[in-house]
């Protein structure tokens, strides 16, 4: 079982892998300000490579549901940051009548440019396989963006000829907000849109994913699965990882190795399967959440008295 920290790249998460892409294509195309809505990390990659690319960034965010560490990124890295009285997909409801009104660039993952970078994930984890394609992928799903992205890049690899079998894609969603999952399980031809999702993972607190019928072929064609897990199966991993492995990832992250766990269980992932989990964004990214499951520091004395009493030593 392997872990794919994408909390590694420059912003903290995956989404750089289609930002860098989709920013210089809006340059490419001469586009004069971009936008996009967003849970947070899709925001802070935009402000970053909208920084460097010298362009207008407008971003809105769903009021009081965005991680602190993301809100932080997007105003440091000079967005507009727009706080909307509403949900994610009000936001980009919003933000899609906004660029078509005004001309602006959007870089949500309707764009089909930022997918193209998001494949590189699943090209990557195969090079650090030394070649070799895992059984199953694992990935956090929320607009369903990158789990068809990777699907989308794997198959283009075997098309190629490049390799010879297919990983099994396999989503994972919250239990308050797991559209993708209801349509998998119940054989269902489309997603329907939930209207009020809620977790403590807000990266994927998204109701009305935008790639519903790309994931659904993703998934069916690779054979793969999706389900959901619980905020408290969320968290209980996310302290799990930083603690027994030492990597750090944020809740939403945390789902998809949260996922194996209960899958393996339910005995339809088998333990011999190689898999590789997509942990999407760094711990840091929502320092709110990690504080609240922690103990404060303990408050010591300048003194080595005081230390050996606090240490109980
Ligand atoms: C950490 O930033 O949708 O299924 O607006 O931040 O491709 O949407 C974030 C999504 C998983 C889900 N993990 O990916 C946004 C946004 C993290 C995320 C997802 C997101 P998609």
């Amino acid at each position: 079982l392997y872990a794919k920290h994408e909390g590694m790249n420059p912003s903290g998460s995956f989404k750089d892998r289609g930002m860098t892409v989709g920013v210089s294509m809006a340059l490419q195309l001469g586009m004069k300000s971009v936008a996009c809505a967003s849970t947070g990390n899709t925001s802070a990659s935009l402000a970053v490579y909208g920084a460097k690319a010298g362009i207008p960034v407008i971003v809105l965010l769903p009021s009081g549901k965005v991680a602190l560490g993301k809100v932080a990124q997007a105003l440091m890295h000079g967005a507009k940051v727009i706080s909307i009285n509403g949900n994610f997909d009000r936001a980009l409801e919003m933000v899609r009548d906004l660029c078509e009104t005004k001309g602006i660039y959007l870089l949500n993952s309707v764009n089909p440019y930022r997918l193209e970078g998001q494949k590189t994930i699943g090209f990557e984890a195969i090079d650090q396989l030394n070649g070799e394609v895992p059984d199953r992928m694992v990935l956090p799903v929320g607009n369903a963006g990158n789990i068809s992205a990777v699907y989308k890049g794997l198959i283009e690899l075997s098309e190629l000829g490049f390799v010879d079998k297919m990983p099994m894609m396999t989503g994972i969603q919250a239990e308050g907000s797991q559209p993708v999952v209801r349509a998998i399980k119940e054989n269902l031809p489309e997603v329907i849109p939930e209207g009020s999702p809620e977790t403590v993972a807000t990266a994927i607190r998204i109701g009305a994913p935008v790639n519903a019928e790309k994931v659904l072929h993703a998934i069916r064609m690779s054979k793969g699965t999706a389900d959901f897990v619980t905020d408290e199966e969320i968290l209980a991993m996310q302290r799990d990882l930083a603690q027994k492995e030492g990597i750090g990832v944020e809740p939403a992250s945390a789902a998809s190795v949260a996922g194996v766990k209960k899958l393996v269980e339910a005995g339809v992932i088998d333990r011999d399967e190689r898999i590789v989990c997509v942990v999407t964004g760094h711990l840091l990214k929502d320092p709110e959440t990690v504080i609240k499951q922690c103990a404060p520091p303990i408050e010591c004395d300048a003194t080595l008295e005081s230390l050996l009493s606090a240490l109980q030593l």
